[in-house]
């Protein structure tokens, strides 16, 4: 009698405090299920109207993922599961800012390899860059903080009880099976064969939560659950892949043999700024002048992903796709490469890798020693003498081109690999500079040209420079930009820039990058419209040097019937068509119209193929224990 007394007394007691432990669960999924959203639609992953099938399902999928992480919690908490709640929103929370801002810049989630490489020192000097990249809607991370942290304060007043086992199973299984229920409802509307190239693209259809967990668990499949070791199947996919390779053609074959070359990697300098006009002022003049003396390629992409300004450096130095995900710079620094300098190396060359910054940025120090150049000259070698853009720290494109043209030891032929800084994101150092954007004046978009017409200066003086010290005609030189400097949230200030309407297919045809390369008595002036991208470089620098680089993955330029450029993404741009993988549609190049994609397909496996290839190379370290037969 008097147990069941008590038993009653209990009850009645805990029944409130349930519904307040109940309640406070529900405010932190429910708040973490807005900050989810407002991931999803800052990022521009996904768009208005709110209610269509894509956002849906991406809905659906993200309050599943929410319950059965929720279930998780419940599992390995019991008198403490407030506070496991609550830490539970604090993570999520703390890890969609972070998503946020990398993604504002690097158009990507954050994924294992990428938080590996994060150096806490080095990210102080892009500092800058970071805080430029919130905003004040963001606010809508921690607006539901104090309230929690309220509740848990109310509710630690409260005698919470423990939970027996078998009221804790059933409670975790009601998260666990709604949450799967509604995440199995998206998930088997999603084509689940995209996901390797693309985690927008699994963002896009299932949620940022689930994009992490598929990206960690792809990681871990390819890290440590399959082997490193080169089986014969992945021989025989590399010999396949260069059996069919086109052979060179012959076309300005060893017209620069023997010469000095020249590359310049331009910081964030995208094709739109070339022949632009702001305000009856050429944005580039510097770069038009040299387009007019010079082969111009117009129609090439730059193909970076996880590793921004080093994966072009990669592509350019190796002719292999970027890591599919964090940056090949740190992950594969010790593989074996065929790269430009070791090639120009063993044809005598002096090899010269120039970039005024901290030479451990991106791993340089190791990658570039693995690259084989003979020497990186770096962020201590210059003088600090003159500053310009970025932080307002770094060296000024202007003194690292009047220092760097010093070191040049012209009794051998040499190959200078230099890369330009002061026109980084967020261009708001230019904010003041002397060239004037009109209704752009104080808008990114304005302090990015401002920025451009300051890279477009120096890099000016460093030709004229060159000219009088009778160097530029000894020389081949390539100049092309790096990544973009627009990010896809600004994309309505560079339609208006442009006056160009937006749609999917015209933002892909805007991450084109300059490409322009200079020899006397090539079709000097001609517009070379061919599509290409940064993994032609090598190929295209090999024929006109009269050298083989039988290893190179991308074309050479000059020799190719077939125009083409494949985007780490699993975007393939052609001269005709545009399959966009974000969206799973093929589009006219020119008209834009749909077309139907299951007459492109075959086309599009093939070239996507290469990324396959690429990432055998890399992650298996092949060049190191397979050759090409002759
Ligand atoms: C730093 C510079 C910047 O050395 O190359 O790299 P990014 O942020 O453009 O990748
Ligand atoms: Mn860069």
């Amino acid at each position: 009698m008097e147990a069941t007394t008590v038993l009653r007394e209990k009850r009645t007691t805990a029944v409130p405090i349930w519904g307040l432990e109940k309640a406070y669960w529900l405010l932190c999924i429910s708040s973490l299920m807005i900050k989810c959203f407002y991931y999803q639609f800052t990022t521009q992953l996904n768009v208005r109207p709110f209610l269509s099938a894509v956002n849906i399902y991406m809905m659906v999928s993200t309050i599943g993922m929410l319950l059965i992480i929720s279930g998780i919690t419940m599992l390995f908490a019991n008198k403490r599961r407030n506070e496991a709640f609550f830490v539970m929103n604090f993570l999520i929370t703390v890890l969609l800012v972070a998503d946020t801002n990398f993604f504002r810049y690097y158009y990507g989630i954050l994924t294992i390899p990428v938080v590996a490489q994060f150096d806490l020192e080095l990210l102080g000097t892009v500092n800058d860059s970071i805080m430029s990249l919130f905003k004040v809607n963001d606010l809508i991370f921690i607006l539901d903080l104090p309230m929690l942290v309220a509740g848990l304060v109310m509710l630690k007043k409260k005698s919470i009880e423990r939970i027996d086992l078998k009221r804790k199973v059933k409670m975790v299984l009601v998260f666990f099976i709604a949450g799967l229920s509604l995440f199995s409802v998206a998930y088997f509307k999603t084509d689940v064969n995209r996901f390797v190239y693309n985690n927008n693209y699994v963002s896009k259809r299932l949620g940022v939560l689930y994009a992490h967990i598929n990206s960690s668990r792809l990681y871990i499949r390819d890290n440590y659950l399959s082997s490193k070791a080169l089986t014969k199947k992945d021989k025989m996919i590399l010999e396949n892949f260069y059996a069919q390779k086109s052979p060179s053609g012959s076309e300005f074959h060893g017209i620069a043999r023997g010469k000095n070359l020249i590359v310049v990697q331009l910081e964030a300098i995208q094709q739109f700024v070339i022949n632009l006009e702001v305000e009856g002022r050429e944005v580039t003049p510097n770069l038009n002048r040299l387009i007019s003396e010079s082969l111009y390629f117009d129609n090439f992409y730059y193909q970076i992903a996880g590793g921004n300004t080093s994966d072009a450096e990669l592509l350019c130095n190796t002719s292999l796709y970027p890591a599919r995900e964090g940056a090949a710079f740190y992950r594969f620094a010790q593989n074996t490469y065929h790269s430009l300098p070791k090639i120009l190396n063993q044809l005598g060359y002096k090899t010269y890798a120039m970039h005024a910054f901290t030479a451990e940025f991106w791993n340089r120090t190791e990658m570039y020693k693995t690259l084989g150049f003979d020497e990186f000259v770096d962020g201590d070698w210059y003088v600090a003498d003159d500053f310009a853009g970025w932080n307002g720290e770094a060296l000024s494109d202007a003194s690292f081109f009047r220092q760097s043209i010093e070191k040049f030891d012209t009794d051998t032929p040499f190959y200078a690999f230099m890369i330009t800084l002061s026109s980084h994101h967020p261009f708001s150092a230019f904010e003041d500079y002397d060239f004037y954007t009109g209704e752009f004046e104080d808008t990114y978009i304005g302090n990015y040209l401002k920025a451009a017409n300051y890279a477009d200066k120096c890099l000016g003086d460093f030709i004229e420079d060159l000219r009088k010290r009778g160097l530029l005609d000894n020389t081949l030189l390539v100049v092309y930009g790096d990544h973009s400097a627009v990010p896809k949230y600004l994309a309505g200030q560079l339609m208006d820039l442009l006056n160009i309407r937006y749609s999917e297919l015209e933002w892909v045809k805007l991450q084109k990058v300059p490409c322009i390369i200079r020899y006397p008595g090539l079709k000097n002036g001609e517009k070379i419209s061919t599509t290409g991208g940064e993994i032609d470089l090598l190929p295209t620098i090999a024929n006109l040097m009269g050298f083989e680089a039988p290893y190179a993955l991308g074309k050479d330029l000059l020799n190719t019937r077939e125009g083409y450029a494949v985007l780490r993404n699993g975007t393939v741009i052609t001269d005709d068509y545009v399959f966009i993988n974000d969206i799973g549609e093929v589009f006219d190049v020119s008209t834009g119209m749909v077309l139907n994609k299951k007459y492109y397909q075959k086309e599009i496996s093939q070239y996507l193929n290469q990324l396959v290839v690429s990432d055998l190379i890399l992650e298996k370290n092949a060049f190191k224990y397979w050759v090409l037969a002759k």
